[in-house]
């Protein structure tokens, strides 16, 4: 079945700020991403970061089979460099990602430091993009790349990372004509115990399939090896071995006001 869609507009807040850390030292998924403290600067010094979570990581899913529940991204703010988060989703996920939210939303950040952990250098971030949430979505601010990681452990990186301004932006203005979201409100059941889907793929009015780079399923704690990606990554022909032809496209939207 294909389903004919109607843009809705996506607006968001403006006090988050988004870490997704791409490789470590080893350069190994399967070596996972670990630090013991993450700390934002702006003006008049160190920020308070008031939550911090780890979106589609070990860290904080109850259904993470490797969890270690003293090791959650909150070990990163605590202010102790004995204490540290280790996310292994690095492997599945090919990123580790942390969120921020500031105690103060009229701070800026303008820096940012890390801190090593305790054991197992090869863990340790060296490529990473930062991101300030915006009216319109996440907009890139900083970036780490094969970055000098400390040998030494529960140890400063050297130097703090600079952080750009974030946009300000309308939120008249956002472009937002690439993102779509589906909410799923019923199941086939009885009984049943979540949702899943193999995969979700767009068209535009002539039939021809669109390319989607990203899925998230926001509020949800998918199990690691059955990530958003998986939505969109084709591989359902695998399973199903065939595909049936498209139906004629049609869409037909009411007007928005
Ligand atoms: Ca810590």
């Amino acid at each position: 079945m294909r389903l004919s869609l109607c843009l809705l507009p996506l607006f968001a807040a403006a006090q988050d700020y988004r870490i997704t850390i791409t490789q470590n030292r080893a350069n190994s998924r399967a070596k996972g991403v670990q630090l013991s403290e993450v700390r934002l600067f702006g003006a008049g010094g160190q920020l308070v970061v008031a939550d911090i979570t780890n979106p589609a990581g070990w860290a904080g899913n109850p259904r993470s089979p490797n969890q270690n529940l003293a090791q959650l991204p909150a070990s990163l703010i605590d202010g102790d460099t004995s204490t540290k988060w280790f996310d292994g989703a690095l492997e599945d996920n090919g990123q580790s990602v942390l969120e921020l939210t500031l105690a103060d939303s009229s701070k800026v950040a303008t820096s940012l430091r890390f801190f090593t952990a305790n054991d197992v250098d090869k863990r340790d971030p060296v490529s990473w993009k930062v991101e300030g949430k915006t009216a319109c979505g996440w907009g890139v601010i900083g970036s780490g790349t094969d970055v000098s990681a400390p040998t030494a452990r529960m140890a400063q990186y050297t130097g703090d990372f600079s952080l750009g301004a974030v946009p300000v932006l309308d939120p008249n203005s956002c472009d937002d004509s690439d993102t779509y979201r589906f909410t799923f409100t019923g199941l086939r059941g009885p009984s049943a115990n979540g949702l899943q889907i193999s995969e979700v793929e767009l068209f535009d009015l002539a039939g021809t399939p669109l390319a989607v780079t990203t899925a998230s399923s926001p509020g949800t704690t998918p199990n690691v090896n059955q990530q958003e990606a998986h939505a969109i990554d084709g591989a359902w022909m695998l399973r199903t071995g065939s595909r049936p032809p498209p139906p004629p496209a049609r869409a037909v939207c009411p007007s928005l006001r």
